[in-house]
């Protein structure tokens, strides 16, 4: 029996494909409020094919409990949030479940962490923390850090896809949890040691922020001077050995935007390009701010309640605000004093902004500009509802004449 802890974004989906696959899961969360709603069967996020899988996992038996489970095999899925002062990771979550594993466990357990930890984390925070209860590591429990890939929007699939890595102190482990993982990984799984486990999974998103960086600094020289950027990457990326992402109004989500932090926490000396990407990325939001001045400066508007910001959640077809560019600009605009735009976007069902709009329609008809921030299906198959606006579109998603971009 596998016992999941922490039943959010990646636990929980992953937790479902291993009952799916056949295994008997207990899935643990702190928080009742969730416990309960999935006991009932009710979910509290949307992903895509998320429903049926956890219609199939049911079926299978998975059971949810705020308690933790005897039993010899665990994997961790809890929040690692970081400290935004000083860009480094909390542990204590981690280190809260690793603890309550051990009040419990078997002899011989093995713990998995899959939540994403700052390269070194597992021998600065666990490996302390399990050792002054006298446990000894690699006897009485065995370590491996799996960190998970999976991208919202297309979790189910990826988690089927894309290979993975297991990080282990000891090879036969890995290799133990290798096969377990490939009940429902039909792809590549890598085992090495846990700091390569660690350090691997944080340079995948920073690279991912690095070239993305990229693209927006492309952005920012490609207004300067009246170029296209989107069609001058377009062509850039025929090139057999260029791939360059796509610019946007800013980097947002739990992890391109958190994770590069941990290098340039641990090594302030020797990340002066990742520490720029971070930089250029964050500085996305004030750039959409002084487009949106542009429009208001050559249409002579004033009012900024005229001004509609269509997107809250950090990227599209998601429900997830962490870290949303949009919630980014507001913090700009309210640090200038500048109150008043309205928001909307389908997705966020609760009122988390000032004048935030649950319809469209009057979103719509209280506005002058509408500013896309998030390319949400729900907005490209309205474009034609929006066309008599002034439209600032960050995203490249509207081809029709007049429209402003990044
Ligand atoms: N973005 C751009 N331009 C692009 C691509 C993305 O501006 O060309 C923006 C998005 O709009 C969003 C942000 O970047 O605001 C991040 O979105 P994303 O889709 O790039 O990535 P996440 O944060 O949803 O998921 C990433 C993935 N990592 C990589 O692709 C290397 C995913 O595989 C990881 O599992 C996930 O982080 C994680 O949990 O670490």
């Amino acid at each position: 029996m596998i016992n999941v802890i922490g039943l959010g974004y990646i636990g929980l989906p992953t937790a479902l494909m291993f009952a799916k696959s056949g295994i008997e899961v207990i899935g643990t969360d702190l928080n009742e409020k969730l416990v309960d709603s999935l006991s009932k069967g009710i979910l509290i996020f949307e992903e895509e094919g998320l429903e049926a899988l956890f219609k199939d996992a049911i079926d299978n038996g998975i059971k949810f409990t705020t308690n933790y489970q005897k039993t010899d095999t665990y994997i961790i899925a809890v929040p690692t949030p970081y400290i935004n002062a000083s860009k480094k990771l909390d542990p204590k979550y981690v280190i809260l479940a690793v603890n309550q594993v051990l009040d419990i466990c078997e002899k011989g357990a093995v713990l998995i962490i899959e939540s994403t930890i700052s390269p070194g984390s597992i021998d600065k925070y666990v490996r302390p923390e399990i050792e002054k209860r006298g446990v000894i590591i690699g006897k009485d429990v065995h370590l491996v850090h799996a960190p998970e890939r999976i991208i919202p929007g297309n979790m189910i699939y990826e988690l089927e896809y894309n290979s993975r890595t297991v990080g282990a102190d000891d090879p036969k482990i890995g290799e133990r949890v290798k096969n377990l993982y490939s009940s429902f990984c039909k792809s590549e799984i890598v085992v090495t040691d846990i700091r390569c486990a660690e350090m691997s999974k944080v340079v995948e998103n920073t690279f991912r922020d690095v070239n993305i960086a990229f693209a927006n600094e492309l952005a920012k020289i490609c207004r300067a001077d009246n170029m296209d950027v989107y069609e001058i990457i377009r062509i850039a990326n025929k090139h057999p050995r260029v791939n360059i992402l796509q610019p946007g109004p800013g980097v947002g989500g739990h992890c391109i935007s958190v994770d590069p932090w941990f290098l340039v926490g641990d090594y302030p000396d020797l990340t002066n390009l990742i520490l720029a990407a971070r930089k250029i990325n964050d500085s996305m939001p004030t750039h959409v701010l002084s487009r949106i001045r542009d429009i208001m400066r050559e249409h002579n508007i004033t009012d900024i309640s005229r001004i509609g910001i269509y997107g809250l959640s950090y990227k599209e077809n998601v429900d997830d605000t962490r870290e949303s560019p949009t919630l980014q600009l507001l913090e700009r605009m309210d640090e200038h004093l500048a109150f008043g735009v309205k928001v909307y976007d389908p997705y966020i069902k609760e009122r988390i902004v000032d004048h935030q709009y649950m319809n469209f329609e009057d979103f719509l008809n209280e506005i002058e500009i509408l500013v896309i921030i998030i390319a949400h299906d729900h907005i490209k198959n309205h474009l034609d509802r929006v066309k008599n606006k002034l439209i600032l579109d960050t995203k490249n998603i509207c081809e029709f004449a007049g429209v402003y971009k990044l």
